[in-house]
């Protein structure tokens, strides 16, 4: 399935909760979302095998991809459009081994050391970041800003999309900095409405 990290939706069980998980998404989808990524750290895999097949169908023939976060087992069993590994997840060739050519796999980077250690070759785009400090991700990693982002987008060979702290009014900073996307949480998800706060990323 072909792809667009311009922007990418990431679901967060508790924001979500506003307005249930699925009318976000359907909502934020209405208001111009590319991607969505289904994130869930609380949830069983039952749970959000679940969850996924039930996006998976709202988004049916809206050219949409959905993500699973982290749990290959969930993406195979919801045949989910794709997987997004952190840095201590399911490693990326396992991921691309399990779910074959077609899947888009996306890893998370922080640093020049972890771009330069990824099987590029097996990845369809990286999630950088963060950009900023961020209550939407417990431990995150130090943020980076947008030269740390410029600077780790000039020697990545792959579509990117930056995350953390992000809203609105950083669309035109990242795409100086050479990002495909943006990936936000708290912009969209818990917003009253979310079909508006996705629409105010395309003004
Ligand atoms: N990874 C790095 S920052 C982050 C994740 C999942 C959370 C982003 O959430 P928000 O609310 O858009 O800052
Ligand atoms: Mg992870």
């Amino acid at each position: 399935m072909p792809f667009d990290l311009s922007l990418y939706l990431v679901t967060d069980a508790t924001l979500c909760q506003r307005h249930g998980l699925e009318r976000t998404v359907s909502e934020a989808v209405r208001g111009g979302v590319t991607m969505v990524q289904l994130r869930d750290k609380q949830a069983s895999d039952a749970q959000m095998i679940d969850q996924a097949r039930r996006l998976k169908a709202l988004l049916a023939g809206s050219g949409v991809a959905l993500i699973i976060n982290d749990r290959l087992e969930v993406a195979l069993a919801s045949q989910a459009d794709g997987l997004h590994v952190g840095q201590s997840d399911t490693t990326v060739r396992q991921a691309r081994v399990a779910m074959g050519p077609k899947a888009i796999l996306g890893l998370s980077i922080n640093t020049v050391e972890q771009l330069h250690d990824a099987p590029i070759d097996q990845l369809d785009y990286v999630g950088i970041g963060p950009i900023f400090a961020t209550p939407s991700k417990q431990d995150h990693a130090q943020p980076i800003g947008f030269g740390g982002l410029a600077s780790l987008i000039k020697d990545c060979p792959i579509p990117s999309v930056a995350i953390g702290g992000l809203n609105a009014s950083h669309v035109n900073a990242i795409r100086r900095a050479g990002a495909d996307g943006l990936a936000v949480i708290s912009a969209i998800c818990g917003q009253p409405d979310p079909e508006a706060a996705a629409r105010a990323f395309q003004r």
